[in-house]
């Protein structure tokens, strides 16, 4: 997979993309990103990218005609690129997005600035994500969330394609509490069960203590996530006990 970058700012892409998973999948030739650089499509001799807003306000504005002529030139000699802008108005990004990004054999971010882009650039791209409501001072953080995701999914590190959809966020539940050595810290014990090797009654307890976590935590993913009628008995119990102990 290509992943091509439009930013006014490359070199912020560079240590993140130079350590751990996204790293080894470059290595690997997993997929190979492409930094470009906004400037070097703005024209005249100060290759400006940003202008006042009409109508007057604030801050300044990213033209709209370096922003085309950028993603028209990267993508010229690309077959069918998925064209992604990175900004606050956009669809919040989830890993059911991001699976459906990392199915395309080019993908194209562009990275905006706080204040704002002409919305004529709008007319250039296929989408628009936001990775969630705050505000950053640009596209470049999203992008890197973007491509960090997008590379673990085809990078293999997952072993195989069930494990992808085993994770937390495909499958709408959080993960269970996971424990390593010493069985005690600070007088805190490893759970028993864990201890047992008894592999069926640790998948039930792992199973409960991940429903319990998202009702506690996230009751919004347990209302959209399909459970077993063995879940819903461990979570209508959960909230029996719940109610027992107000
Ligand atoms: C982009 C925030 C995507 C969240 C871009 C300022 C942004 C952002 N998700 N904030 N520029």
């Amino acid at each position: 997979m290509q992943i091509h970058v439009i930013t006014l700012f490359p070199e912020m892409f560079a240590s993140p993309l130079g350590a751990s998973i996204p790293k080894r999948a470059q290595e690997k030739e997993l997929v190979r990103i492409f930094l470009w650089n906004l400037r070097d499509f703005a024209s005249g001799k100060h290759r400006v990218t940003d202008d006042a807003p009409y109508g007057g306000g604030q801050g300044m504005v990213m033209k709209a005609e370096p922003i085309a002529t950028a993603i028209e030139a990267v993508c010229q000699p690309l077959r069918a690129p998925w064209r992604v802008l990175l900004s606050p108005q956009g669809h919040r990004l989830d890993q059911a997005t991001l699976v459906r990004l990392a199915a395309w054999e080019s993908l194209v971010l562009v990275c905006g600035r706080y204040e704002g882009v002409d919305e004529r650039a709008r007319a250039f791209v296929d989408e628009e994500l936001s990775i969630g409501d705050y505000v950053l001072s640009g596209g470049e953080i999203p992008a890197m969330v973007v491509i960090d995701a997008i590379t673990r999914l085809r990078s293999g590190v997952l072993g195989n394609a069930a494990s992808a959809t085993n994770e937390s966020f495909t499958e709408g539940l959080l993960e269970h509490p996971q424990y390593t050595r010493p069985e005690e810290f600070r007088g805190m014990r490893v759970p028993d069960v864990l201890m047992s090797g008894d592999h069926s009654g640790i998948a039930a307890w792992r199973r409960r203590e991940a429903l319990r976590r998202t009702m506690e935590r996230r009751p919004d993913l347990l209302a959209r996530t399909a459970l077993t009628d063995e879940d819903l008995r461990i979570v209508a119990e959960l909230r029996w006990r719940n109610e027992q102990q107000e």
